[in-house]
């Protein structure tokens, strides 16, 4: 134990004295840090609470009202409550009609919304990996390209970040993809929601959109919400600029029925073929204690200032962009309109995304060495670095700062293979992260 105690110290430490960059990163709140740790972790609470009589806008009721359980094990009454306000709380934040609270992370999110609607062999259409999709957006190393046939999208034009929406259709049309899947995990720019949902009508796809990057920004109404475009599906991960524990989320537009019974495979009756493809479809007994944390996070992301918190992150960001355009760093798509950065260092400087990352972590910046689209290089070496502000955002850091981080991350680059600069670059980036407590610290 003693040994664990030390590094999470020296965890501590590290997040004080550092910056975080990496752009699906963030520093939680004390209260969800708190729940998190709490003895929410030794429940199990495999199956649902109900919300038989109770409003989702009512969150004292919520908190104080037991009903009868349904799970399947005893002693629910603390664990269906705080779940019950995390539901709530998180349809109120998106607009859905129901929640799945309790996917272990993105990835089980996604997987349970393609079990939910797709048999094996079934087609999806979603964002190439390489042009900044995700993992379990179809790469083929992973499980489901192995159950599913993905098919893909990319972008049209790197130095814009336009999507190349005419090839989107051509494919839809073509294979009558069961799913439309919006969403990225390296892409700096706003999809076109209203396009992706007509094309996805044409051939009656169900419109699933992976936002976890973005759904802080979307709940600060910084970014557009696909449910308002018709979206059916919303899955996101907690942790990064929603500020919440590290977790999944599955939001749902649909009729909420009893997740005992087995539902017709409708539209309408998505929530209930979400909540059955969860559990047991896909996973066992639910984290409560990241469950608690959730609905904390949710209660914080309501709040009228953590609209102020998503603007900063857009600001900040789209003013770290203009500062490394300055220096010579080589952006994709020119630029950025949410909180994330993609570099093309090797473009930029002949360094490589690798090098860049160890040099820039050297003097306390955390970022990741990225693919750029259609990289040349190897993913363990590629050409690009990939960072964002969510997480400076939370420290306090404003716009003016960002000059200061820009040239520290030129700066390292250009020291790399001079420790002694390096260390003096540490100690700078050192005293001014120390300005900047983290949350759990205040
Ligand atoms: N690993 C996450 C990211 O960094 O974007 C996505 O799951």
């Amino acid at each position: 134990m003693s040994e664990v105690q030390d590094l999470i110290k020296q965890e501590e430490q590290r997040q004080r004295e550092g910056m975080e960059l990496i752009p699906s990163e963030n520093y939680v709140s004390k209260g969800v840090l708190e729940a998190s740790g709490s003895v929410f972790t030794d429940k199990y609470s495999e199956g649902y609470p109900s919300f038989k009589g109770l409003t989702k806008w009512d969150d004292k009721r919520i908190a104080e009202e037991v009903l009868p359980s349904k799970r399947y094990y005893g002693g629910q009454e603390n664990t269906d409550r705080v779940e019950r306000l995390a539901i709530a709380r998180a349809c109120r934040l998106f607009g859905a009609d129901h929640a799945n609270v309790q996917p272990h992370s993105g990835a089980q999110a996604n997987m349970a919304v393609y079990y939910a609607w797709m048999e094996p062999g079934d087609t999806i259409l979603g964002m190439d990996l390489g042009h900044g999709g995700h993992l379990t957006h179809g790469a083929p190393v992973t499980q489901a390209a192995n159950v599913y046939n993905f098919v893909r999208y990319g972008q049209k034009d790197i130095t814009t970040g336009e999507i190349d929406y005419e090839e989107m259709e051509r494919v839809a049309l073509k294979e009558k993809p069961k799913i439309i899947l919006a969403g990225h995990s390296a892409y700096s720019r706003i999809l076109d929601y209203e396009k992706i949902a007509a094309i996805g009508r044409k051939v009656g796809a169900l419109l699933m959109a992976d936002m976890a990057h973005v759904a802080g920004l979307i709940v600060g109404g910084e970014h557009p919400n696909p449910f308002d475009y018709g979206f059916h599906v919303i899955t996101t991960t907690t942790h990064k600029t929603l500020r919440g524990p590290r977790g999944g989320l599955i939001l749902t537009k649909g009729i909420v029925s009893n997740p005992l019974k087995a539902p017709e495979k409708t539209l309408e009756n998505i929530p209930t073929l979400i909540d059955r493809a969860t559990f047991p479809g896909t996973q066992g007994g639910p984290l409560m204690q990241t469950i608690a944390a959730k609905a904390v996070a949710f209660e914080e992301a309501l709040r009228p200032e953590f609209k102020d918190y998503a603007k900063q992150v857009v600001k900040n960001a789209r003013r770290l962009a203009d500062e490394m355009q300055k220096l010579g760093f080589v952006l994709i798509s020119g630029g950025t309109d949410n909180h994330l950065i993609l570099a093309d260092v090797m473009k930029s400087f002949g360094v490589g995304g690798r090098e860049a990352e160890i040099a820039i972590d050297e003097i306390g910046l955390s970022l990741n060495k990225n693919a750029i689209p259609d990289d040349p290089l190897p993913p363990f070496k590629p050409s690009g670095i990939r960072l964002g502000t969510p997480a400076m955002t939370t420290r306090g850091l404003k716009e003016d700062d960002m000059e200061k981080i820009a040239k520290w991350m030129k700066a390292a680059i250009d020291a790399r293979e001079d420790e002694k600069e390096l260390a003096k670059l540490r100690e700078e980036v050192k005293e001014f992260s120390l300005e900047f407590p983290l949350p759990s610290d205040r």
